[in-house]
């Protein structure tokens, strides 16, 4: 019969969605496996056949563990607040949510045709309003919540007060944003607003003033990690520095686990670096230096002590508060220049730029504590203020910066340790790390230096031991339309939160998406956006009278919100009156495969790991962490296809001619090449774009345009890019499934060749053929297999369980070709080889398989049949071929049975013609057998 792909798979397609054939139960008495990809964003561009690359091993994983008996859970649903259907509103005045819908229309419309065996029922949004409601409650919980360090986890607002109001300050160990103190009489005696203006110093959601990434071409704030190289990620636009009032998350109260919780992850190590690099705890100390006739000190960090001796001078970050405290008079023009220059640079570029040195002289010096010597006090832009205490000593004989520092002004150069390998971060590194130039610290390795130096330091009173965090507090508000409300109105300009009840805070309409006249986000162009605080109810903006109408913020969530617990949701998806529950947290536990690309290594997969640790503090879940492994899928690359124009001209040349001329290389759509050749069907090419309509060709052999093809990244831009819908027409899903898997290990990155189909589809073939004989009739047998048959079989089984198991599925499509091309050659035709065989096949090629078990007979779908177990008395020999050798020359093979002891082996050997005829009558000194590898006469 002939292979229909396009019949089996829509009629397939059609039953699982009517079956609702992957509707996860919500409860099961068997074993759990929660495997999910990593939330989508569904663009306007569509899929193109990169995306499905981690779903399809997803996908495979998934079915494979429903044969195993478990109870899987393999949800889909989008992140779809976010800039681009934003961005396109503005330019066209069309909502963000028909934008979204569309663009979710099609990439649902393309998921199913690649046949994923998603739990469809769970489905959600980020901006549905029912979705965001759990969202804005979780904003909530961090408002209402600090962290204590002596239990090691944030609680509830209320014992932070009932500190306050008992013993002040005192005995407090909280995470903060400025070390403030005060007694409970004090606070006491505070107004609500003093109060709550303090708590917001410790709350872990907040209000502060913040140095922000203000991007004006997106108008809005960016986190860190939305920036690259002073430009936004989205859209490329110039980002710069710019203080505001914002709303932060103090992620960094969680450094320190987030740290330590790497090390329980299966992960790829390159992303645990990462996060590590990204969090970069330093241990040092922070010491304090006198100014000389003044009482002011200046605090520094540093990573090391041991040093102390070799600082000559300070260096100040230019916005450090202090820096106005201390500068003279006639260095004052001086320094305010200098600040001002350094606000034009973002923080990034700062860090980047190791080559430029600037600089100014506050005019004012400290005094070494350690050597009592002078050290002037600098500004400079290689300080950052978010950093340590915003100030360093600097030691320009063995830090770097510091050091061309001192060069360009002319400073003291002083060394303390000769290098040697432990001394890593020492950069004039010579010999073997021992200190020098300090009585104190002379013949001291650097650990023991550092250790003796903090200890002196201690001892002084000039400070103590302390570790710092790279890491910064996230920044949450996004001056946005299409985002999350934050549920929060100002009374007194304190911020106060929503109750519960009144949640979802939805978003309202705008008639446009920019900002109002007055600068403030577009939610300040609503109508409908006051707070009536007494009836608990959204009222007109115009009623807003700060009595008992208040002002809503005004700001949204930025993207990272609503995806940092949707893994939470899908286990209780539509759960209205709670974001999960508990039950069913409890019984999926953490996500147990978690695919998806690397480009998320220190956003997404830092947030998410916050907000569930944070759940989990206040007892919402059980997992300290959410995602147990996580495989990053590699990149598809396109082969890119390139035409040559003359310069100045409209004319093409075919690429073996274009050495001859001077051209410039432009890129074509590779839906314009003929075939899958690399010939350019010029007809095309000229109705593809007006500019070359009248377009002409200088052609080689006569009759051929011939591009250039490249290996570039897979994108709309490159024209390079393979719609999977096409792949599917042609070739089908399954064909599609295979072959992406077939490609290589999937961590890896590995150009797309749509040549390379047509193999995989004959192998589809093939299997397909085996259900049938010569008069295309389903043709199988109950007679019972061969020996042969059946060690086909089971090298299969061995094979993808444990490819399987190890994530390796490109392995696992060669073997079922191997087995498919091997069982041909059998003519096998036994249900008891045929009908295991469809179960393993079926995880990569659901459709063919499922189409193959209903021809033979089966009512229910393929999907819970159970896995062949394999058995390895299978794959033993009956017989082994011995070579027979001679004074060690091999001169014929003997088949022998596998069973026989070496005594047996001797003697069936020694029967035989064929040795009784080389030994010709000598007696052989000695035989040796090998069981089941040789046998040798020594005559
Ligand atoms: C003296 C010293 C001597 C330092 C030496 C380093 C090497 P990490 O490892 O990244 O934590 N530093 C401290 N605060 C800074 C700030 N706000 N901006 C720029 N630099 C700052 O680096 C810590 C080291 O970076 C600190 O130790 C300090 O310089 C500098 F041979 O102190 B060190």
């Amino acid at each position: 019969m002939y292979y229909d792909h396009n019949q089996i798979e829509s009629k397939w397609q059609q039953y699982w969605a009517k079956n609702e054939t992957y509707k996860t139960d919500a409860k099961s008495t068997k074993p759990k496996y929660y495997v999910l990809d990593m939330f989508p964003y569904p663009s306007g561009a569509g899929l193109h056949v990169g995306h499905p690359l981690g779903y399809i091993a997803s996908d495979i994983v998934s079915r494979y563990k429903r044969h195993q008996g478990f109870s899987v859970l393999h949800p889909i649903g989008y992140d779809s607040f976010g800039l681009p259907a934003e961005q396109y509103a503005i330019q066209t005045g069309q909502h963000p949510a028909i934008t979204t819908e569309e663009n979710i229309n099609r990439y649902e419309k393309q998921l199913k045709r690649i046949g994923f065996s998603f739990d469809w029922s769970r489905q959600f949004r980020t901006s549905d309003a029912s979705y965001y409601k759990f969202t804005q409650w979780i904003f909530i919980e961090l408002f209402h919540s600090w962290y204590n360090n002596d239990t090691d986890k944030a609680e509830a607002i209320d014992t932070l007060i009932k500190h306050l109001s008992e013993k002040g300050t005192e005995g407090l160990n909280a995470v903060q944003t400025e070390k403030i103190e005060f007694t409970a009489a004090e606070w006491n005696a505070k107004s609500e607003k003093e109060q709550q203006e303090i708590l917001l110093n410790y709350r872990l959601a907040f209000r502060a003033e913040t140095t922000v990434n203000w991007c004006p071409g997106l108008g809005t704030v960016l986190a860190n990690d939305e920036v690259i190289n002073g430009k936004s990620e989205r859209g490329g636009f110039p980002v710069y520095q710019k203080k505001m009032m914002q709303w932060s998350m103090r992620i960094t109260a969680y450094s320190e686990r987030l740290l330590q919780g790497l090390k329980t992850l299966d992960w790829p190590q390159p992303l645990k670096d990462a996060q590590e690099y990204w969090i970069g705890k330093s241990q040092g100390a922070e010491v304090n230096f006198g100014l000389e006739n003044s009482d002011v000190q200046i605090k520094v960090f540093t990573t090391r002590p041991d040093t102390i001796f070799g600082s000559t001078f300070m260096v100040l970050a230019p916005e450090s508060p202090l820096v106005q405290e201390i500068v003279t008079t006639e260095q004052k023009d001086e320094v305010q220049d200098y600040i001002e220059q350094t606000s034009l640079k973002s923080e990034r570029d700062r860090m980047a730029d190791v080559k430029t040195v600037s600089g100014a002289f506050t005019g004012v010096y400290a005094i070494n504590p350690f050597t009592g010597k002078k050290m002037p006090v600098y500004i400079s832009d290689y300080v950052l203020m978010g950093y340590g205490t915003g100030a360093v000593m600097a030691v320009p004989a063995h830090d770097e910066r510091d050091h061309r520092f001192a060069k360009k002004f002319g400073l003291e150069i002083t060394e303390v340790v000769e290098g040697g390998e432990n001394v890593q971060e020492d950069p004039f590194i010579a010999k073997d790390g021992i200190c020098i130039n300090s009585d104190f610290l002379n013949g001291l390795k650097y650990e023991e230096a550092k250790a003796k130096a903090i200890a002196e330091v201690v001892s002084r009173g000039l400070g103590n031991a302390t570790t710092n965090y790279r890491q910064r507090d996230a920044i949450f508000s996004r001056q946005r339309y299409w985002g999350e409300p934050v549920p929060v109105y100002y009374k007194d300009d304190v911020p106060y939160t929503l109750p519960a009840s009144a949640l979802p805070l939805e978003l309202p309409e705008v008639e446009k998406y920019l900002p109002t006249e007055d600068g403030d986000p577009p939610l300040g162009n609503a109508k409908d956006y006051g707070w009536d605080e007494a009836n608990q109810k959204i009222v007109a903006t115009d009623l807003i009278d700060n009595k008992t109408i208040f002002p809503l913020e005004l700001s949204t969530m930025p993207g990272w919100a609503g995806s940092s617990w949707y893994f939470l949701r899908y286990m209780d998806a539509h759960n209205d009156s709670y974001f999960a529950d508990k039950e069913m947290t409890d019984y999926w536990g953490q996500v147990d495969l978690y695919i998806g690309g690397s480009e998320h290594a220190t956003g997404h997969l830092l947030y998410s790991r916050f907000w569930n640790k944070f759940l989990k503090d206040r007892n919402y879940i059980e997992q300290e962490e959410p995602f147990q492994k996580l495989i990053n899928q590699g990149m598809i690359l396109g082969m890119s296809a390139f035409v040559f124009r003359i310069d100045g001209t409209n004319q093409f040349v075919s690429k073996n001619l274009a050495k001859d001329y001077a051209t410039q290389k432009i890129h074509v759509d590779v839906s314009l090449l003929k075939g899958a050749t690399d010939e350019l069907d010029t007809e095309a090419f000229k109705s593809w774009r007006p500019e070359f309509k009248d377009a002409e060709f200088i052609l080689e052999d006569g009759d051929k345009y011939v591009t250039e093809r490249e290996v570039e990244k897979m994108s709309k831009s490159k024209f390079n890019v393979v719609n999977p819908d096409d792949i599917c027409d042609e070739y089908g899903a399954d064909c599609l499934r295979l072959y992406e898997m077939f490609l290589g290990p999937l961590e890896q990155s590995k150009p797309w060749n749509t040549q390379g189909l047509s193999g995989v589809y004959g192998f589809l073939k093939r299997l397909w053929n085996l259900y049938f004989n010569a008069n295309d009739e389903l043709e199988v047998t109950d007679e019972e297999p061969t020996k042969e048959e059946y060690r086909v079989l089971h090298t299969l089984i061995q094979k993808v369980l444990f490819d399987i198991e190890n994530f390796s599925f490109n392995t696992s499509v060669s073997s079922f070709m191997i087995a498919v091309n091997e069982l041909t050659k059998l003519k096998t035709n036994k249900r008891q080889i045929l009908e295991p065989l469809a179960v393993i096949i079926s995880p990569y090629a659901p459709h063919i398989t499922e189409e193959i078990w209903s021809l033979l007979g089966n009512k229910e779908s393929i999907e819970y049949a159970p896995f062949p177990v394999f058995n390895s008395q299978y794959l033993e020999l009956d017989e082994i071929e011995y070579p027979v050798s001679f004074n060690g020359k091999m001169r014929f093979k003997a088949a022998l049975s596998a069973n026989l002891t070496p005594k047996e082996v001797e003697e069936a050997v020694l029967k035989l013609d064929k040795t009784i005829e080389i030994l010709n009558g000598a007696i052989p000194k000695k035989i040796i057998v090998v069981p089941k590898k040789i046998v040798n006469f020594v005559i």
